[in-house]
């Protein structure tokens, strides 16, 4: 996670109005939820965790640490805060799915291995009614046949894969511009 409760709270407590043009904080400096909200949630997969180690003619040499500071740099730019998570289990990721369903305006997911398999993270995705952006670290289309499928593809607003870590970085920017189109 970028902001951790305390730090997050410090912040609040002197930001002033002026400071808060896109409407983010209530008059006591609470947080505003969803659907004004500006909260992403970046979720990740399987073996995600092992990214820089993990064939990384493939995947790359960052690591994730790096992915979240790069899109916690780009969501500052862009008015967003991130909720950065990582799991190896499939019910954690549907966890994270429904916490944001209530308190976010928008998800980008690497469902890794997941999105070729996962009919629960789509029904997941599926409660959601905020823009998804499906993130694939490389060009799936290029490689076996079976990560041609993605169960994940049929609820996202759109797809970014090929892309390297960037991906990440490109889906934020297109989340915020989704987020900012629901408003008008
Ligand atoms: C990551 C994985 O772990 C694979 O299972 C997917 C995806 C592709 C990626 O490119 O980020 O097939």
């Amino acid at each position: 996670m970028i902001l951790g409760g305390s730090k997050q709270q410090r912040f609040d407590l002197i930001v002033s109005f002026s400071d808060d043009p896109i409407g983010r904080l209530q008059t006591d400096g609470q947080q505003k939820e969803s659907p004004m909200s500006r909260i992403a949630y970046i979720l990740n997969g399987p073996n995600l965790n092992l990214l820089g180690k993990r064939q990384p003619a493939i995947y790359g040499h960052e690591t994730l640490a790096d992915v979240e500071a790069d899109c916690g740099r780009v969501a500052q730019e862009l008015s967003l805060e991130i909720k950065f998570h990582q799991s190896n289990a499939e019910y954690q990721i549907i966890d994270w799915i429904h916490e944001a369903r209530e308190h976010a305006s928008g998800i980008v997911i690497n469902p890794a291995a997941f999105t070729h398999t996962s009919v629960a993270i789509l029904d997941a995705l599926n409660t959601c009614e905020f823009p998804i952006i499906e993130v694939h670290i490389s060009n799936v289309h290029k490689r076996e046949a079976f990560r041609h499928h993605s169960y994940v593809s049929l609820v996202a607003s759109g797809i970014i894969a090929g892309f390297g870590t960037q991906g990440y970085q490109l889906a934020l920017h297109r989340l915020a511009r989704l987020i900012d189109d629901a408003k008008k």
